[in-house]
């Protein structure tokens, strides 16, 4: 059965009850968007034109509003709690019917059950047989759920699995032998699924899949407004919670000396956290945040929280976003909000995508121990002037091009073809620099999403990962064609002169030692963008991407 775009999101509405807050946040957040949503679907029908795409039955079960420990999030949404991944929720499910999938959504574990069948009732849908739906949407606590409450394995339809995981999962936390073995131990990961399988809010590391969620675009009359109203000193604090404003008081006064300065944080009783002299606004309603946003020059992050929404809506509206460099980076290793999770990525600031993807002069990275640096950016942002700006990757035509992509080409239940590790003749011919090889295009290319023509493979510098080696020539690392290259030949066509290939379970895997120790990867699952280690060159397989698209390659469409 085809599906065809919907523009309009009232039965949407009606599928998410009105019992949590956290369901009511986002109710009000599909409604807001609706409109941007419907012509963003309109826009994207008429490009696709006649490209046939197949209606999917969808279930969204959002595991972490089930979880038996009373629900924290939803007690949460109204006294500065997490936002963020219900932000995200809200959109997944607004782009999937707007796709024109058959969404059914579940947030409790009896709701859960009642749509898969309790335990006992296998006839009519056996663990290893039967299962209604083409694509289960979940996240971690989810996965337990599914398995746990109605007693069967996932092992048989885990293909079907997409786990949205916010700060992402990397390829060597996702066997637990391997990790416990190499020291890659989480409390998460150890699921045994294709990395591509983990869904992120951000496109930290190309192992996973980046999901990401929208934020409102403005249009040219909005824009003008913006550029007449904005207050050249104003700025919002980013935090919503009372933590995030404890122990900054010198950069309170600092700011205070240039800058009227406004809140959205919770609590009103902590009058030595927030100083008399900062306008708290309370916890404000999303359209009314970007309200405020509008008016604001500045938007300050002071290290916490990590990674939300709320920097890229305040660049969307005309603000530049200051925030702390973090030396050393924050991780896994040092830091305790990361302990646990299933990554080793540094975060070099308190939001790397903002300050790599986006940058100065709408983002500022500065070092926040130096109070006269700190001083003198805020001057400097007084007299910086910039326009909103939003990437395309983060509006709703750019999140539903990506999660079309997604459903249309990414197939974890086809099984993988082993590639011959020695095809004769090779399928790979050096490109003019010498120093990287891309596909043949006179050798027939075996089906790949992303096709093979995209691909680029180089050899790092020693210690760096695929992901650094690919954006030094400004392409992205794309683990889907890591099997392509794992073999002799890419190495010989690179022109290294392996004195010894081996076979390795590793996954900084295929890899160079002194140019000499050549190691292939003999686990598909380890194939990763982000792994590294000191001494080894990495093999790495690059591709390009769409423009204000990272997810996509030129040709993935
Ligand atoms: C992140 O979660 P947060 O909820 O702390 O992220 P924020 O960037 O603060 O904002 C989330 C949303 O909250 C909204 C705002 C954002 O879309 O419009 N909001 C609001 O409605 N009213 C207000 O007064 C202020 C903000 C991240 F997203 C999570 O994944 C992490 O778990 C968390 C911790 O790092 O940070």
């Amino acid at each position: 059965r085809p599906a065809t775009f919907r523009v309009d999101v009232s039965a949407l509405l009606a599928k998410l009850g009105e019992k949590k807050e956290s369901l009511k946040f986002m109710k009000r957040r599909i409604q807001r968007l609706g409109p941007q949503w419907a012509a963003a679907a309109r826009h994207l029908d008429r490009q696709l034109g006649d490209q046939g795409r197949e209606q999917k039955r969808i279930l969204v079960h959002m595991g972490f509003l089930a979880i038996s420990s009373g629900d924290g999030f939803s007690s949460m949404v109204l006294k500065g709690g997490p936002l963020g991944e219900m932000v995200q929720w809200a959109d997944i499910l607004t782009a999937l019917y707007i796709l024109g999938h058959r969404v059914q959504v579940s947030v409790t574990i009896r709701h859960l059950q009642r749509i898969l069948g309790k335990p006992y009732a296998r006839r009519s849908c056996p663990a290893s047989g039967f299962l209604p739906f083409d694509l289960i949407y979940t996240d971690y606590h989810g996965l337990d759920q599914i398995e746990e409450y109605r007693g069967i394995s996932l092992r048989t339809h885990k293909c079907r699995i997409r786990v949205i995981d916010t700060f992402g999962t990397e390829p060597a936390y996702n066997n637990k032998e391997y990790a416990f073995k190499h020291g890659y131990r989480s409390s998460w990961g150890h699921r045994k699924l294709d990395s591509k399988q983990y869904m992120t809010m951000f496109p930290h590391t190309p192992d996973n899949s980046f999901m990401g969620f929208v934020v409102d675009e403005l249009n040219e009359t909005e824009k003008l407004d913006i550029s007449r109203n904005k207050i050249n000193n104003m700025t919002v604090v980013y935090g919503k919670e009372i933590s995030m404003w404890e122990r900054k008081e010198h950069f309170f006064k600092v700011l205070h000396r240039h800058m009227e300065i406004h809140g959205t944080v919770y609590s009103t009783d902590h009058p030595y956290v927030v100083p008399a002299f900062v306008h708290n606004h309370g916890l404000l309603s999303q359209k009314d945040l970007q309200q405020l946003l509008k008016k604001a020059k500045l938007f300050i992050g002071f290290g916490f929280p990590y990674e939300g929404p709320a920097p890229l809506e305040a660049v969307a509206n005309g603000c530049i976003f200051l925030q702390p460099k973090f030396h050393p980076p924050h991780s896994s290793l040092n830091h305790i909000f990361f302990h646990g999770k299933p990554t080793s990525r540094e975060l070099t600031s308190q939001h790397p995508y903002m300050e790599k993807h986006i940058g100065r002069p709408h983002v500022m990275t500065v070092n926040f121990s130096n109070l006269q640096e700190f001083e003198e950016t805020i001057q400097e942002i007084m007299r910086t002037k910039v326009e909103p700006y939003l990437p395309f990757e983060y509006t709703c035509e750019g999140m539903l091009e990506r999660v079309h992509a997604y459903i249309q080409h990414q197939d974890f239940c086809a099984p993988i073809d082993p590639f011959p590790l020695a095809t004769i003749p090779s399928p790979f011919i050096l490109l003019s620099n010498s120093e990287r090889f891309t596909w043949d295009p006179d050798v027939k290319a075996p089906p790949s999403w992303p096709p093979l023509r995209s691909l680029q493979a180089l050899i790092s510098q020693p210690g760096h990962s695929c992901i650094t080696a690919c954006e030094g020539i400004g392409m992205v690392c794309e683990p889907t064609f890591f099997r392509f290259i794992n073999n002799k030949q890419a190495f010989d066509t690179l022109k290294v002169p392996c004195k010894v290939l081996e076979g390795e379970v590793n996954h900084i895997f295929p890899a160079v030692k002194r140019q000499l120790l050549c190691s292939v990867q003999k686990d598909p699952r380890l194939f990763s963008c982000a792994g590294l280690s000191a001494g080894y060159q990495r093999l790495c397989p690059c591709r390009d991407a769409r423009h204000g698209q990272v997810a996509l390659c030129q040709d993935c469409l």
